[in-house]
């Protein structure tokens, strides 16, 4: 096994025709999952790996194709290869919408620059002159777009940078749309500085925004889509944006928590409130429909109203705050209603949040290793496994 590792090593080393680079990489899948481990098995099984722009990293303990160091330097999990659990590689998919935010930017010429700019653009620095893609052989101009974000006064790249001093190359761009955050072609041999890419693009997680996500008018100090004196009041941390590590804002998931929960509650008739109840809602649906301002979809006009009895607190939820709520925003928008925001700390209160195992703000026994709230058995299994892993690593 050993023995293979290392001839594997230095054969990454060799990058040559796109046939050797194929050949390497379907080496990647048969050696990682040769190894028998937990977390690499699962990903050399799902990704198909030849004729993909996915060469192994060095230094990558969770084979999300980031680095360890990579990880640390944008605060994610450097032994969780698959922190917000959606069967994609962290790596692969922060890469995707990366390159995704990119090719949306606005886009302007060196010499007819924006005079009063307020937003990230990207200045075209195109050459006349094309490159090869090493994996796929595909044409791209050798030249890149320098990023520029006037508001925090940063660009990208380092004036140092070793990939490339003045751009970020179109061959690394496109590496990244097929899902690495490598650059290796005929011009253009190295990796892309995630941190300051990131940095630059004000981008932390590689989840999809959605347009109910509405932007907030108070102090949001971590951009989580939780103002912060909302997370004061509800016991969250205001300068943490993933306070459970699941690359998901923490304001976005808490919103379809509550959603979830309050779908869940048992429904009592208004006029004979069931004592039995600790929480329930009461319906006041209307003869009317509202319309929401960014989907356009309708829903019904009325309310429910959410009552703790324990606590004697209860709370009215519109239908079209529902709506929001499950698309990860507390704001809301909708033509009878208007725009407001649901008090989110109270709604905390009332449902008793965390409900469900993995509701924001569950705290885990540091014996739960697979994180399901329950120490057993499966946690012993998961914590050899990883044992296992670490020794063998180590051995290298
Ligand atoms: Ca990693
Ligand atoms: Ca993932
Ligand atoms: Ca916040
Ligand atoms: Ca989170
Ligand atoms: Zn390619
Ligand atoms: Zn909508």
């Amino acid at each position: 096994m050993k023995r293979l590792k290392r001839a594997y090593k230095k054969n990454i080393k060799q990058r040559g025709s796109f046939k050797h680079k194929a050949l390497t990489a379907g080496a990647a899948a048969a050696i990682t999952f040769g190894a028998g481990a937990g977390i690499h098995k699962v990903f050399a099984m799902t990704e198909p790996l030849p004729y993909e722009h996915k060469n192994a990293v060095s230094g990558d303990s969770d084979a999300d194709l980031l680095s360890d160091s990579e990880e640390f330097a944008i605060g994610y999990h450097p032994f969780k290869a698959d922190q917000n659990k959606n069967g994609i590689s962290d790596g692969v998919e922060l890469a995707q919408r990366v390159a995704t935010v990119i090719d949306g930017l606005p886009t302007y010429n060196p010499n007819s620059l924006p005079t009063e700019p307020n937003e990230i653009y990207r200045i075209a620095l195109l050459q006349k002159g094309l490159e090869t893609c090493d994996i796929c052989g595909e044409y791209l101009n050798m030249g890149g777009y320098e990023i520029v974000n006037p508001r925090t006064g940063t660009t990208f790249p380092d004036p140092n940078d070793p990939l490339d001093d003045q751009f970020l190359p179109v061959l690394a761009i496109h590496y990244m749309s097929h899902g690495s955050f490598d650059c290796l072609g005929a011009v253009h041999k190295g990796r892309t500085d995630i941190a300051r890419l990131l940095n630059v693009l004000e981008l932390q997680f590689p989840y999809d925004s959605n347009d109910h996500q509405l932007a907030l008018d108070k102090t949001d100090t971590d951009n989580d889509l939780l103002a912060d004196g909302e997370e004061l009041s509800a016991g969250f941390n205001p300068k943490n944006p993933d306070q459970n590590v699941n690359l998901i804002p923490d304001g976005i998931e808490f919103a379809q928590q509550c959603a979830a929960v309050i779908e869940s509650l048992p429904e009592v008739d208004a006029n004979e409130p069931d004592a039995t109840n600790h929480i329930y809602k009461e319906s006041h649906m209307l003869r009317g429909l509202e319309f929401c301002d960014t989907c356009g979809e309708s829903v019904n006009m009325g309310y429910w109203t959410v009552t703790n009895a324990g606590l004697g607190l209860s709370v009215e939820v519109p239908e079209i705050v529902l709506h929001y709520m499950q698309h990860g925003s507390f704001s809301y928008s909708g033509d009878v209603h208007g725009k407001g925001r649901i008090d989110a700390a109270l709604l905390k209160k009332i449902l008793e949040m965390p409900r469900r195992c993995g509701d924001l703000g569950t705290i885990y026994l540091p014996t739960d290793v697979n994180q399901d709230c329950e120490a057993d058995n499966f946690d012993l299994y998961e914590y050899i496994e990883m044992w296992l892993e670490e020794s063998n690593y180590n051995s290298e």
